[in-house]
């Protein structure tokens, strides 16, 4: 059996021996006493309740002293919570104190949604204490633990609303008793507990496991929930003064048992299980945190088969499950980039033949305008082949007509020269000369010019014939 083993059950093969004398680790209780006065203490309350309802009146009330008191209004969007950390000293004792207060608890519109602040602001106390526990190099001794240790859920005497946080250690209190009778408190305080019941809200319950407090506490359990009355206000009453709400019909004192429960719930809170709510929170809350986190991270105790299994074969499995995982991962997206690759592949040869037959259209239009241009080119080159050739016979002819004109000219002047004749002597063939432009034009021109070679009319006349033959008129 392995040594460890041994350890872990004392009660077999473990002798018990009496001493001879005095060894002194009787002192060990002492030890760690001063140990612990030495390092100080921490207590972490988180007060829920509406604006007004007198939770920081009560916590002024509670540790005797004036904490900053930050007014707030009733018109916050959203719950908000404000911690505070005081460092106070009873005799040698130090403690470290956090009051974490709700700024617009349950003014809002929609209640439920109150609660969610409350619940991450615990969650993350949690966490950062597991994040310092699962350091390499932690320091807890000086680490600054803000779990909640203890929750007074403030209840108002005029209705309530009591939701289950089993996140931390509940202590429900009726605020403000003094504005509720005794008989009306008495039955309440039932209603509050049956409602409790009825809804499955777990609230601490003061411990009964040590015997030294088990029969107090039994009491006090049967007292829940305390109702309260905070005052820093102190009042004379008799011979000495007190911590009272002074009215005109009277004075209520805020430690007096008759009055409120306001000492049961100091005693209670600070006086009897103060520690032991630090415990619970530790030893309940915060392992409950912790297992769910470290489960849901993949961390067991037992294997399959209800084998034990260490952290470091939970991690070499969790490894080796992560890796088959990525490699998994790993084959799906190259299977997926291989199948995208193909589908694409095939867009683009999709897009290429598309293209491919668009061109060879295109090809065919062109080849067919080529063609085109090019039978009207062929035919622009002959008319201009042609027209050159004319062009070529017509400055030809010009030419020739411009040497020909030169005589023309010269025999129109003689023509025209002979016209005189004509229209002296052929006066009768008028109707002739009216058939030519040009004969008539001459003879109305020179109808008036009188002609004196009377003599040659006839050789002119047929002259005359032979010119308006050779050059018919214009
Ligand atoms: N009648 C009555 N009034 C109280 C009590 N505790 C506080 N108050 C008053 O209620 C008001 C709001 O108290 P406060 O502690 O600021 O409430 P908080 O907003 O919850 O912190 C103040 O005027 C207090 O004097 C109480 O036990 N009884
Ligand atoms: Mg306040």
């Amino acid at each position: 059996m392995a040594s460890s083993d041994v350890a872990r059950q004392p009660d077999q093969g473990v002798r018990p021996l009496s001493l001879a004398g005095h060894v002194g680790f009787d002192s060990l209780p002492d030890q760690l006493v001063n140990k612990s006065i030495c390092q100080g203490f921490c207590f972490n309350i988180l007060c829920i309740g509406e604006t007004g309802i007198g939770k920081s009146t009560l916590m002024d009330t509670l540790f005797n002293t004036n904490f900053e008191n930050f007014e707030s209004s009733h018109f916050e969007p959203q719950v908000k919570l404000r911690a505070q950390t005081y460092d106070l000293q009873e005799s040698n004792v130090r403690l470290r104190l956090t009051v974490v207060n709700t700024v617009g608890f349950g003014d809002q519109m929609n209640k439920q949604e109150s609660y969610q602040p409350v619940v991450d602001y615990i969650d993350r106390q949690f966490e950062s204490y597991l994040q310092e526990e699962l350091k390499i190099k932690r320091s807890l001794h000086n680490y600054h633990d803000s779990r909640v240790h203890a929750c007074l859920y403030f209840i108002s005497p005029s209705g309530h609303s009591l939701k289950s946080l089993d996140l931390v250690n509940i202590i429900p209190v009726i605020a403000k008793a003094d504005t509720i009778s005794k008989s009306e408190l008495h039955k309440f305080k039932i209603k509050i507990m049956s409602e409790l019941v009825s809804n499955g809200v777990q609230i601490y319950q003061f411990p009964l496991d040590d015997e030294t407090v088990a029969k107090v506490n039994t009491t006090m359990n049967g007292h829940l929930p305390f109702a309260v009355v905070g005052s820093t206000e102190e009042v004379s009453v008799g011979n000495k003064m007190v911590k009272a709400r002074q009215y005109p019909w009277g004075v209520v004192q805020v430690e007096n048992e008759n009055h409120c429960d306001f000492v049961k719930l100091r005693e209670m809170l600070i006086c009897v299980n103060m520690e032991d709510l630090r415990e619970q929170t530790h030893t309940r809350h915060y392992e409950l945190y912790r297992r769910c986190k470290l489960e849901e991270m993949g961390f067991k105790d037992t294997g399959p088969e209800c084998k034990p299994v260490s952290l470091q074969q939970t991690y070499e499995a969790k490894r080796q499950e992560f890796l088959v995982e990525l490699q998994k991962r790993e084959d799906e997206v190259r299977q997926m980039f291989v199948q995208r690759v193909k589908e694409k592949e095939s867009e683009l040869k999709d897009a290429e033949r598309e293209l491919q037959s668009r061109f060879e259209q295109l090809k065919h239009l062109h080849a067919n305008e080529k063609a085109a241009l090019e039978e009207k080119k062929r035919l622009l080159d002959d008319d201009q082949s042609s027209f050159s050739k004319r062009r070529a016979a017509a400055q030809l002819l010009q030419a020739q007509s411009l040497t020909a004109n030169g005589k023309k000219d010269k025999d129109r002047k003689n023509y025209v020269g002979l016209s005189y004749v004509m229209n002296v002597t052929v006066k009768a063939p008028a109707d002739c000369a009216a058939a030519h432009g040009w004969l008539a034009l001459d003879y109305r021109h020179y109808t008036t010019v009188p002609y004196r070679y009377t003599e040659q009319v006839v050789c002119l006349s047929v002259t005359l014939f032979w010119l308006h033959v050779k050059y018919p008129p214009v």
